[in-house]
């Protein structure tokens, strides 16, 4: 962990040291905290509407799709992981002419105190190799790494973004059937 930390998340670690033998000698409350903070590290981010496509048919792939909250510095995610996944690829849209096109990123900026937004037809999760279908409904764990905050872990829902509100809107709601 080497991000900056805010004014926020020090007090905290001040509060609530991590470090293991300092942590043994604090009150039973004290220690509860630092137990709970060590099982989820503090993270500048706060992360909604993170989506999972339903897999369609035999077709074991899927899209996914967040909106990110950035409470501290600039950072950059650089990839993601999905339990029962073979592979997770960071993909865009660009636009040439009248096509829009999918390409593979190998990053995506997270601007300081700033949002990063997966959405259909722009930045995206793409998800391959699945194990199994996604069912409108499941609940899917995953992670977003970052390149310094690192991993942070994600629980993903199964829905159609269109039917959930999870995308910004000017979205639109139809979908061409291969999981972007
Ligand atoms: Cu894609």
């Amino acid at each position: 962990m080497r991000y900056m930390i805010s004014s926020f998340l020090l007090a905290l670690t001040l509060a609530f040291p991590m470090a293991g033998a300092h942590a043994a000698a604090e009150a039973p409350e004290t220690k509860k905290e630092a137990e709970a903070q060590a099982e989820a590290p503090a993270s500048p981010f706060m992360i909604e509407k993170a989506v999972l496509r339903p897999t369609i048919g035999p077709v074991r792939r899927s899209a996914g799709y967040f909106t990110l909250h950035n409470h501290g510095e600039a950072d950059r995610l650089i990839g993601a992981e999905l339990e029962g996944a073979g592979n997770v690829e960071l993909h865009t849209h660009i636009k040439e002419g009248e096509v829009m096109k999918m390409r593979r990123i190998e990053s995506a900026e997270v601007p300081a105190n700033g949002m990063l937004i997966f959405k259909h037809r722009a930045h995206h999760l793409m998800i391959f190799d699945l194990e199994g279908p996604l069912e409108e409904g499941m609940s899917v764990d995953g992670a977003l790494i970052f390149e310094k905050a690192g991993r942070v872990p994600v629980t993903f829902s199964v829905m159609t973004p269109g039917l959930s509100g999870g995308t910004q809107k000017g979205d639109g709601m139809k979908h061409h059937g291969s999981g972007h």
